[in-house]
């Protein structure tokens, strides 16, 4: 024992041995740095000034005081037994003056005395009226004035003395507890109050029987060792507590940090452990606890809760919520739907279906927790529009009537609410018709119906057509579906059936189809005839070898040329095509032309007068015309000899073996008609 108090004073107060020192600004000048006493005399040759760091830690409003903290020093002590505490200061220097104030904090802290005044039990304040300063509580009433009663404590209570140097020129005192029947100090160890854990905890608050001196504490907390029922070991990461400074040499509560929380076990046993810093932990008194010693019990319970919130009511068409503990543990989890377990070991779980979940919370043998939540599927009414439907565009938008079992409707047309609370909806355009219905408590439900126009052929009538005089058109209507058709030309009605109607005249057509879904579709056009073109410029036929030639001018736009000998057979020729050998004996000809659209006036030969004309004709030859068959040709040279003669001349002689020249001929026709001349043979 006598080395541990030399270690203690060494600790707290290295300079006890130095005689005289004059000390301020320590920390046993503030409650929470109190000196321990561990001893029945304490002897101290120190002296202090002023009142440490925090000045005023005594309420001079109650205290006997009444100069408050005064070049003072506080003490700790505690009672091991109960009984009265006697103690007598007895001043080195027998003229200092010396007040004293006694407080009980056992279960109170160092800020309550400041407004606690019931934890001053005694106190002092007399002026040394020269007996030898001496002074206490030791009930040792004289005439010296400075006593004060003894003072009757139970076992493990804690004392302040607060010792107060009002002559300022002090040389160290003496207190003496040896007349005290309660002991004062104690040979046993600290130990930590038994409590209980919650599992999911993983600190620990432990809380000293006694003061425990910082200084054998490491601040990994390494000192002490948590064991379970198994004999697993835990280790603390670290530790806090409030007190530990320099001045703060002791501290009564602490919180240790483990890796785990307490799940694992039922009991677990705070042991001592000799720390990083050589040793287990130590009360005031320097006793040390042992290793392995047991310091505390503590029972861990089952904290874990989970809470999965109340039943949930869903329809068929909501997502369903993610399910999870609001207040999630640390823990490991299982998922249960209608008791089987799933492959689901995460803190939630998205639900697929109505039914009962569960979550299974659990750590270590120690924790768990089970929530238990029904997802229930509401009932749902029913709704029904029935088929779409669809209307000619003349017709006005029928009744859509709903069959429904709900208390509520609101109909909608293109997604714009239009009635609510009927059964009967008249849609005022084509669209989706929506109608939703529901019941309180229920579901809601909808149906769709839409409504269209029926599908229409389209007319390609034009606006108005261009006939060719004379010639028939066909109108079409385009229209291949089924249904039936109605023509009007003029007025005049024609129930034909067909898509087309011929139309050979001017006039106004109109045309009525009915679909076999009775829609109508109405077309009309105008049918104008087009101007006649004029008809190709027709010469007078010529004679050839072959036959009457006729020819004509050549037709701007001519596609075809159609030409007849008898005005009713005609045959075509090409547009370049500009003449036509008939038969002998044909003198006329019928001759129109198609320019692409319409056919053109006939031109007629007619009244062409034969005028008798003849000319050489480099390709041709001798020509002549205006003559009926048959002609007597004869020709002569310069020199009036004969060189060519015929009974039968058809523009077939082109001066064979004859030089060019000039040459005389003599014409004779049938009809007895004579003609002379003579023309230059050029080739
Ligand atoms: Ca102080
Ligand atoms: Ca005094
Ligand atoms: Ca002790
Ligand atoms: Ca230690």
């Amino acid at each position: 024992m006598r080395s541990f108090l030399l270690f203690l004073i060494g600790f707290v107060w290295t300079c006890c041995c130095t005689a005289q020192s004059n000390l301020s600004g320590m920390p046993e000048q503030d409650c929470f740095g109190a000196i321990p006493i561990c001893q029945t005399t304490y002897s101290t040759t120190a002296s202090y000034t002023g009142s440490g760091n925090i000045p005023n830690e005594i309420n001079t409003a109650y205290s006997c005081l009444s100069s408050g903290e005064k070049n003072d020093v506080w003490y700790l002590f505690r009672t091991h037994s109960a009984g009265t505490i006697s103690f007598t200061i007895t001043p080195v220097n027998t003229a200092d003056d010396y007040d004293w104030a006694v407080f009980n904090i056992t279960q109170k802290s160092c800020s309550n005395i400041y407004n606690d005044s019931s934890m001053e039990v005694s106190c002092n304040y007399d002026a040394n009226i020269g007996c030898n300063g001496v002074t206490g509580a030791n009930g040792n009433f004289g005439p010296c004035g400075q006593t004060e009663n003894v003072i009757t404590v139970l076992a493990n209570e804690s004392y302040l003395i607060n010792i107060s140097n009002y002559s300022s020129s002090q040389s160290g005192y003496t207190i003496d507890f040896s007349a005290s029947t309660a002991l004062i100090f104690d040979v046993t160890p600290p130990h930590v109050v038994n409590d209980t854990l919650a599992c999911t905890q993983t600190s620990l608050r432990v809380k000293f029987n006694e003061p425990v001196l910082c200084n054998t504490i490491t601040t990994s907390g390494n000192d002490m060792i948590l064991v379970d029922d198994s004999g697993n070991l835990q280790f603390p990461v670290s530790i806090t507590f409030v007190g530990c400074d320099s001045a703060h040499p002791y501290i009564t509560e602490a919180e240790l940090f483990f890796a785990q929380p307490f799940a694992g076990s039922n009991n677990y046993y705070l042991l001592a452990a000799n720390g990083s810093d050589g040793n287990t932990i130590s009360d005031l008194c320097g006793n040390f606890v042992k290793v392995s010693d047991t310091i505390g019990k503590f029972y861990s319970y089952n904290n874990m809760t989970v809470d999965l919130g109340s039943d949930l009511w869903t329809c068929s068409y909501d997502t369903l919520p993610v399910l999870y503990s609001a207040s999630t543990p640390a823990a490991n989890y299982n998922w249960y739907y209608n008791n089987i377990l799933l492959n689901q070991h995460l803190s939630y779980l998205q639900p697929t279906d109505t039914g009962q979940y569960i979550l299974q919370a659990y750590l270590g043998a120690i924790c768990q927790a089970t929530d238990t939540i029904v997802i229930n599927r509401k009932s749902t009414v029913t709704v029904s529009l029935g088929n779409d439907i669809n209307i000619c565009k003349e017709s006005s938008f029928p009744e859509i009537s709903c069959t429904a079992n709900s208390s509520h409707l609101m109909w909608y047309l293109n997604n714009i609410p239009s009635l609510s609370d009927t059964s009967i909806f008249i849609p005022t355009d084509t669209g989706n018709v929506v109608v939703q219905a529901w019941s309180e408590g229920y579901c809601m439900a909808f149906d769709t119906l839409h409504v269209g126009y029926f599908n229409m052929p389209l007319s390609l009538l034009p606006d108005s057509v261009a006939r060719c005089v004379n010639s028939r058109i066909m109108l079409s209507s385009g229209i291949n579906d089924d249904g039936t058709f109605l023509w009007i030309f003029n007025d005049d009605t024609l129930q034909n059936n067909q898509s087309w109607l011929d139309v050979s005249k001017e006039g106004f057509c109109k045309m009525l189809f009915t679909t076999t879904d009775g829609c109508m579709v109405s077309d009309s056009t105008l049918v104008i005839n087009s101007i006649e073109p004029d008809a190709p410029q027709l010469n007078c036929p010529i004679l050839t070898a072959q036959g009457n030639k006729f020819t004509w001018q050549p037709y701007e736009g001519a596609v075809l040329f159609y030409i007849s000998t008898d005005g009713i057979n005609y045959d075509s020729l090409p547009h370049d095509i500009t003449s036509y050998i008939a038969a002998s004996g044909i003198n006329t000809v019928s001759l129109y032309v198609y320019d692409g659209s319409c056919n053109s006036k006939v031109a007629v030969t007619e009244n062409c007068k034969p005028q008798i004309s003849t000319l050489w004709d480099k390709d041709n030859g001798f020509v002549v015309s205006g003559m009926s068959n048959p002609i007597i040709l004869t020709v002569y040279d310069a020199q009036g000899r004969e060189v060519y003669t015929t009974k039968d001349y058809r523009n077939n002689w082109s001066g064979q073996g004859l030089e060019n020249g000039i040459y005389f001929f003599a014409l004779k026709s049938a009809k007895a008609v004579y003609f002379y001349g003579k023309f230059l043979m050029v080739r």
